[in-house]
């Protein structure tokens, strides 16, 4: 393992660096993987993100976004930066099965990678890494590296703009318990860098399509099943139903939440069905382990209030090991 005192002495010379993180990116995993392309791009160095696949246009406005070399269409090119990287710096993610279909190039690539990350159960392929589970957001362990580095002066508006998009995205914005006087002392230091926050705000959550929001009607008017039984509720979509109102990748972000505003209910899921697989979107209020259910049922994981899980089948197959795991946790689900 190499110390910090190590890390900054590799990178006294300019490298050529990898930025990458998990499948189907979100405000967190592409704020940190942008903050730090900016970051690494003032230290004299030769950054480039690669996403291991699409992302959502929600977040396509991030400054530094036109750089991103994404998954499948730039397969070719991610393949030659991760031949000719120095560094490989992993952010958001910590086991490499969470960048799908990057994973056996960046298993087998030879430089030396660094994590960043607030998963649980690291798999331990870095050479240096800062990793805490407690932490609300990648983008508040970018925050300490920077600290780490002695470099919180060059955080600048397109840094501090990357880093707030991790934040608000991961923390609800400021909402989960997972936040913290420093989320909030951290965030102070951005808006005196420059971050005009309400402008984040506007670019990350009022940019709906108007099919998008009357698909957001359709599934809490006609899709959502609440189990006043269990204190939860699930909302499951189908492929025709994404068809037609025309819900590409990123437009189902947020659906999720909408249950867990019922005040009785503890505990939701959003259930979609997508191309390969079923995905699921799993939010939980208070100690009720979000993570531990997505792991246990749906060989997912995350955190204890949002966690996420796929299934091999059918739709209904997919709800009805929804509702047995519901009926298993039925207790713990009672004693919120
Ligand atoms: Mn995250």
């Amino acid at each position: 393992m190499w110390t910090i005192d190590e890390l900054k002495t590799f990178l006294s010379t300019p490298r050529k660096i990898l930025i990458t993180t998990h499948s189907k990116p979100d405000g967190d995993a592409m704020g940190s993987s942008l903050a730090m392309f900016h970051y690494l791009i003032k230290k004299g160095h030769e950054p480039v993100v690669v996403s291991p696949s699409d992302y959502g246009v929600y977040l396509h406005w991030l400054p530094g976004n036109p750089g991103v070399l994404a998954l499948p269409v730039d397969k070719e090119k991610a393949l030659k930066h991760l031949n000719e990287a120095e560094l490989i710096i992993c952010l958001d993610f910590n086991n490499y099965k969470r960048t799908e279909y990057f994973a056996d190039a960046l298993k087998k690539a030879t430089a030396p990678k660094i994590m960043i990350d607030h998963h649980l159960d690291p798999e331990g392929f870095d050479i240096f890494h800062i990793w805490n589970p407690d932490a609300c957001a990648t983008a508040e362990l970018i925050y300490d590296f920077m600290e780490q580095m002695g470099d919180l002066s060059l955080i600048d508006k397109d840094i501090a703009t990357c880093l707030y998009t991790g934040i608000i995205t991961d923390s609800g914005s400021f909402r989960y318990p997972n936040v913290t006087a420093r989320v909030h002392r951290i965030v102070a230091a951005l808006m005196d860098a420059g971050l005009q926050h309400s402008h984040v705000h506007d670019m990350m959550f009022d940019t709906f399509t108007e099919k998008r929001l009357r698909f957001f009607g359709m599934c809490i008017k006609d899709k959502l099943v609440v189990l006043p039984e269990y204190r939860a509720a699930y909302i499951s979509v189908t492929k025709a139903e994404l068809k037609e109102y025309e819900i590409v990748t990123g437009e189902t972000e947020g659906l999720v939440n909408y249950s867990l505003m019922l005040s009785d209910v503890v505990f939701a899921a959003l259930i979609i069905d997508r191309e390969h697989l079923v995905k699921l979107s799993l939010r939980s209020k208070g100690d009720f382990p979000a993570n531990e259910f997505a792991g246990k049922y749906f060989e997912g994981g995350g955190h204890l209030n949002a966690a996420g899980g796929s299934y091999k089948g059918k739709l209904e197959d997919a709800v009805a090991l929804y509702l047995k795991g519901l009926e298993e946790y039925k207790p713990l689900l009672l004693a919120m």
